[in-house]
């Protein structure tokens, strides 16, 4: 994978959009212009077993129309049946050396809050590591209190070539503070699935990738 894939990478299930159908919140993603997609269906009311599936494959549809790699969020059975580009998991999602077995030359994101499980990702060959939640974030249950950005930018002197995505509660209005810490990218929920204007909020979220 490139860098610049990470640069705005739009992660959403159905439980993002409320009312809205989720399948036009992502094409109008892609429309606007994001670099990744992470099909997350996750809390309270997600879609199982048949709806999740299908869902997950129409996302992947519309994604490959873009020609915009698909991720699957922790459900290593699900990428590997739709040959998704690549799997995210979290630090409970398996094991790390494990999943990254599984998925052979696929993408494998993994989720870090401390310097030994960047160790970790690095040491097993993850192909980006996410680091959060930077800023407040209520669209993760139970996520833990802001952390800022003093793990990224430990983990981007550390690994210089392990590149990273910053997530929780980035939008366009405060994206510089990752980036300037040092992440390759910008993971966004609410920025994207609440904004009024999404082409404008990924145009900006891309120029300050880019800088
Ligand atoms: N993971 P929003 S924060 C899925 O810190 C997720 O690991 C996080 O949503 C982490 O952009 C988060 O709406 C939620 O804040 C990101």
């Amino acid at each position: 994978m490139k860098r610049e894939h990470l640069h705005v990478y739009f992660v959403m299930g159905s439980v993002n959009v409320k009312e809205a159908n989720p399948l036009e919140v992502l094409e109008q993603a892609l429309k606007g212009g994001i670099t990744m997609f992470q099909f997350r269906e996750k809390g309270k009311g997600a879609k199982k077993g048949e709806e999740y599936e299908s869902l997950a494959r129409e996302c992947q549809r519309l994604c490959k129309r873009y020609g915009v790699p698909f991720i699957v969020n922790d459900d290593v059975e699900l990428a590997l049946k739709l040959d998704a580009d690549g799997l995210h998991i979290g630090q409970d999602d398996g094991k790390v050396e494990e999943m990254r077995e599984r998925m052979g030359s696929k993408w494998l994101g993994v989720s870090v809050h401390t310097r030994e499980e960047a160790e970790i990702a690095y040491r097993v060959k993850a192909d980006y590591v996410g680091i959060g939640p930077v800023f407040g974030t209520k669209s993760k249950e139970n996520a833990p209190p802001p952390a800022g950005t003093t793990l990224i930018t430990e983990t981007k002197t550390l690994y210089p070539d392990l590149p990273i995505v910053a997530i929780g509660g980035i939008k366009a209005s405060n994206a510089h503070i990752p980036f300037e810490a040092g992440a390759d990218g910008a993971a966004v929920i609410s920025a994207l699935c609440e904004s009024e204007n999404m082409e404008d909020d990924i145009r900006r979220l891309k120029e300050l990738a880019d800088l």
